[in-house]
């Protein structure tokens, strides 16, 4: 791309319909800037939802863009990556879409490391369906929907994201937009799977995470000394085990930063391209489909089936 990309580039003229004073916004925020400052080129770039108000970001920035379905974010975002590694996959998620009904999916991608960031709206609740308790409210919290207090006990995301063998692991905080947009550039430039756990308040049904709530909490780990990079393969074991025990910290702290870089594993596109070997030169994005030598679609064709779906800003 000869001209660098500017925020106002990235923004589209969707109305931005998330209740005012919801973290999404920072998230956004964070969103355009990393884009902006690393010159994506929006060619090449994807964003890919889930549901959920998270799942509205992928209309909100002028990349391509997919709003998927409940639970299968990753399993497009991996497809779209597979038939063509060339693309920047960024999966914007709800952590009761990620980590209730698509937790399958979160496992499945940290083994096979491909090069994609997730990065997980975690507001404790089912936003858009009016504050149900997500996989992320611990045990015993009553945020204002819940008629009880809740009585599932809540998975660690990070914890969940290590072992699974993400190979970038980071929490970041909507309210604190510059060190988000540091995050999530370094997640875009690590070489394999990157995980974000994003603090995210939900102003409308959430009355215990509140901003004053996360502002008195967090504090960040790499300011408090903690080194997240795995040096050798050997290491893994020890480091690993540390950075879970980060992920635990009690007594009132909420760590924020980059808990773990492996950068010793290879990427599933790699271990694709050592099965198959002509899979880089021609990955299937590329590939003619063809029966007899004519190829089964056109572009007039598919802009005759699919024109109603095609938004054009
Ligand atoms: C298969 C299926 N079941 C249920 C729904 C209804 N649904 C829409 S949004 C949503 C909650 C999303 O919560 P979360 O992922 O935490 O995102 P948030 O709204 O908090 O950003 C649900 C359950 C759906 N869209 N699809
Ligand atoms: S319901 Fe919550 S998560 Fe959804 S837009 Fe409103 S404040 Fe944000």
């Amino acid at each position: 791309m000869a001209r660098k990309l500017t925020i106002q580039d990235l923004k589209t003229n969707v109305w931005v319909d998330w209740c005012p004073g919801c973290g999404n916004f920072g998230i956004l925020s964070a969103m355009y800037q990393a884009f902006a400052e690393l010159n994506l080129d929006p060619q090449k770039t994807v964003v890919v939802s889930g549901i959920g108000c998270s799942g509205k970001i992928a209309h909100f920035i002028n990349v391509s863009g997919v709003h998927t379905l409940h639970g299968r974010s990753l399993a497009f975002a991996q497809g779209i990556k597979y038939a063509n590694p060339d693309l920047t996959v960024v999966v914007n998620v709800g952590d009761g879409d990620l980590l209730g009904i698509g937790a399958a999916h979160f496992v499945a991608l940290g083994r096979r490391n491909p090069d994609i960031v997730v990065i997980m709206h975690d507001n404790t609740v089912y936003g858009l369906t009016k504050g149900q308790a997500s996989p992320t409210l611990r045990i015993n919290l009553k945020p204002k929907a819940l008629p009880k207090p809740n009585i599932q006990d809540a998975v660690n995301p990070i914890g969940l994201a290590i072992a699974a063998g993400y190979t970038f692991i980071a929490r970041g905080y909507a309210a604190r937009v510059q060190h988000l947009k540091e995050l999530i550039k370094k997640a875009i430039e690590h070489r394999g799977a990157a995980f974000i756990d994003v603090l995210q308040p939900c102003v409308t049904y959430d009355d215990i995470h509140t901003y004053d709530y996360y502002n008195q909490r967090v504090y960040d780990l790499q300011e408090a000394g903690w080194d997240p990079l795995v040096r050798n393969p050997e290491e893994l074991p020890e480091k690993a085990a540390q950075a879970l025990a980060k992920s635990y910290e009690g007594d009132g702290k909420i760590s924020i930063g980059i808990f773990l870089i492996n950068p010793h594993v290879s990427t599933f596109e790699e271990r694709l391209a050592n099965r198959l070997p002509d899979y880089l030169k021609a990955p299937p994005a590329r590939e003619a489909i063809e029966v007899d030598g004519r190829p089964v679609i056109d572009h007039e064709l598919f802009k005759r089936i699919f024109s109603r779906y095609i938004i054009e800003f």
